[in-house]
């Protein structure tokens, strides 16, 4: 390689020869490429050993970008007061000028502008620091779901939390053949200057890039992981596309097993919720099993519809995870076992404290916000500053979990999935569980549909609807009509189709009160379970199937020991025409604006439940009680 000499004076001996035991030319040339550019003083490469992922937690430590805790095993990161969440606004796509038309609506820059202006900020951008080269794979290794991926990052916070999320994949890369070895994702990544707490310094300059064509991702001055962590989100954008053009899907979603222990069977469902509508909790519903709580992959598998966990660990919400609502993950935090906490509070004991932990949470310590952190300090603004960031995060290995399916999280076939629930939130229009007549049906009405709704914990107004198709708006790498049809289509070949079901667990009462407790979307998962097993009888309705009120009754006796009564059903389970054609209707708005050119036919199967809808509610009245369509 043309890069051999410099990769020589910036490596050991060892690291160089791992590098060149992969006999990959294009990894050589990414790595050497900016190393060349991006002139670290040191670099890395590690394998899959224990020694190279020690080595990469010490390191994170040493470097001051973690900070060891009272718990063995456990560390705490900050990112800085403005590096908290994703940067929505300064994730572009790198769009070829031919394409950039059909992606408009997608959040683009024309190619070699938007090259030009992150390799000039990357330029120099890790001058003195020392970098890490790891290899990893998104799905099991060696298996037809694998994609292998090469992070090249200073961040060794940003190497440690790819450690534990994601499976290493050394050996994958040094067994590709030579026709495979040009496919893999390449994420480069520079925190570059930091402060005393380890917090990026420049991130006026933060920028993410995403090139699709060439499945490559560039991430400048970020280190909140989901800005920075190549294989979370950067992947998952360059596997949407990657899966759209090659037939196979990339979903923003859960892996799940319902159990059901008398009939002794297993069920696999995956799951697409928008955030705070409940993805975290339905993957993790007591008593069920968890195979991942995030993203999918799935393929038609010799005529089966199989899904993959995509990672290894949980990149998780720690605000409300406490004894009561969320016991498991709790549990776990309490162990010493290796997590790396992100943006909570250290207090005065080196102990983690959050929002909604349940604790009696110490008034002064370091937070996100500064090392000086006290209960009632302000922010510039003049708005208090809570003990922890709402998005602050833990990070950790599914294994740990008491309910985790390791036997399908291992299949390199992937777990069969029989059902696909899509779970949005809203307060009075859809009913807490339907069934899809068809898997057309269910993509059209349950996933591109698909809303949250504000709650008094977001700024700005109440009950205000965000469109949020598939829940994967933020990651759509390509037109969302495009994007619609694939999903539509993505089944056509299979011998067996899974069901579609939406949930809601937020539907509320004409008090105002939710209908239901957080613990009853275990009865809605079951009865899903059910008629996925050709179980319980269900009654039409204009978008779909609901339950009889009997079935809902044994199961909310059996799973949560109460009484589900006919009139919290009736209520329940009431089509509400006009609210559905008025949802429909936000629906075509939101295709149009996002996606100027989604094919007519998607918007003309909508008018048609428009009509089928409106013809109802001339029929029966704007409120059909449940049997009476
Ligand atoms: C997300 C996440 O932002 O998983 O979707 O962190
Ligand atoms: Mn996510």
């Amino acid at each position: 390689s043309k890069y051999t000499d410099l990769l020589k004076s910036k490596m050991s001996e060892a690291s160089f020869n791992k590098l060149a035991a992969l006999e990959n030319q294009k990894v050589m040339d990414f790595v050497g490429q900016f190393a060349d550019h991006c002139n670290p003083a040191t670099i890395y490469v590690c394998d899959d050993s224990k020694e190279d992922e020690q080595y990469i937690r010490e390191q994170a430590v040493a470097k001051g970008e973690e900070f060891v805790l009272a718990r063995d095993n456990q560390t705490i990161h900050w990112d800085g007061p403005s590096d908290q969440a994703r940067d929505k606004v300064n994730t572009r796509y790198l769009v070829y000028k031919e394409n950039l038309e059909r992606m408009k609506s997608l959040n683009s820059v024309e190619y070699n502008e938007g090259l030009e202006e992150i390799m000039s900020i990357a330029k120099n951008n890790m001058a003195g620091k020392d970098v890490v080269v790891k290899f990893f794979c998104e799905g099991p290794a060696f298996s037809k779901f694998t994609m292998p991926c090469v992070q090249f990052t200073d961040s060794w916070y940003v190497a440690h939390s790819e450690t534990i999320l994601y499976r290493p994949a050394y050996e994958h890369f040094k067994a590709m053949k030579d026709e495979e070895k040009d496919e893999f994702f390449r994420f480069i990544h520079s925190a570059g200057e930091l402060d005393e707490r380890g917090c990026c310094v420049n991130i006026d300059k933060r920028r993410i890039y995403m090139d699709t064509q060439n499945n490559i991702v560039y991430s400048m001055n970020a280190q909140y992981a989901g800005n920075t962590v190549g294989l979370k989100k950067h992947s998952m954008r360059l596997a949407i596309n990657k899966g759209g053009q090659e037939g196979w899907l990339c979903e923003h979603m859960f892996v799940m097993a319902c159990v059901n222990e008398e009939k002794g069977r297993k069920t696999y469902f995956t799951g697409a919720y928008p955030s705070a509508c409940g993805k975290t909790s339905t993957a993790m519903i007591p008593g069920e099993q968890i195979v991942g709580d995030d993203i999918a992959y799935f393929r038609n598998m010799d005529g089966e519809f199989r899904a993959v966990n995509v990672e290894q660990g949980i990149f998780g919400i720690i605000k409300d995870v406490n004894e009561k609502d969320d016991p498991v993950i709790f549990e776990n935090l309490n162990k010493n076992q290796e997590v790396i906490y992100s943006n909570v509070l250290r207090a005065e004991d080196n102990l983690p404290y959050w929002l909604g932990s349940g604790l009696d949470t110490p008034k002064k310590g370091d937070n996100f916000s500064g090392k000086d952190w006290y209960e009632g300090k302000k922010d510039a603004k003049g708005n208090e500053i809570k003990c922890a960031h709402g998005n602050a995060r833990y990070t950790m290995r599914l294994d740990y979990l008491d309910n985790f399916d390791k036997a399908g999280y291992e299949d390199t076939n992937g777990v069969l999935v029989e059902g696909v629930l899509y779970g949005g939130r809203d307060s009075d229009t859809t009913v807490p569980v339907e069934e899809s007549a068809s898997w057309e049906e269910g993509i059209l009405l349950k996933a591109c549909t698909l809303e949250s709704e504000t709650t008094s914990a977001t700024l700005g107004a109440e009950g205000v609807r965000t469109p949020s198709p598939m829940a994967n708006m933020d990651f759509l790498s390509y037109p969302l009509g495009e994007y619609t049809l694939n999903n539509i289509n993505f089944v056509k070949d299979l011998k067996e189709v899974p069901k579609v079901f939406s949930t809601n667990y937020f539907l509320r009462t004409k008090d105002g009160d939710f209908c239901t407790s957080k613990l009853a979307k275990k009865v809605w998962v079951h009865w899903a379970e059910g008629r996925v097993q050709g179980e319980y009888d269900a009654i039409a309705t204009p978008t779909g199937k609901i339950p009889v009120y009997e079935d809902l009754k044994d199961l909310f006796k059996k799973y949560l020991d109460e009484d589900y009564t006919r009139e919290e059903y009736t209520y329940q389970f009431t089509f509400r025409c006009s609210k559905w054609i008025e949802k429909l209707e936000r629906s075509k708005v939101y295709f149009k604006k996002m996606d100027e050119f989604c094919p007519e036919i998607v918007f003309a199967k909508w008018d048609n439940f428009i009509k089928k809808i409106s013809d109802a509610k001339a029929k029966y009245g704007d409120e059909i009680l449940p049997g009476k369509f």
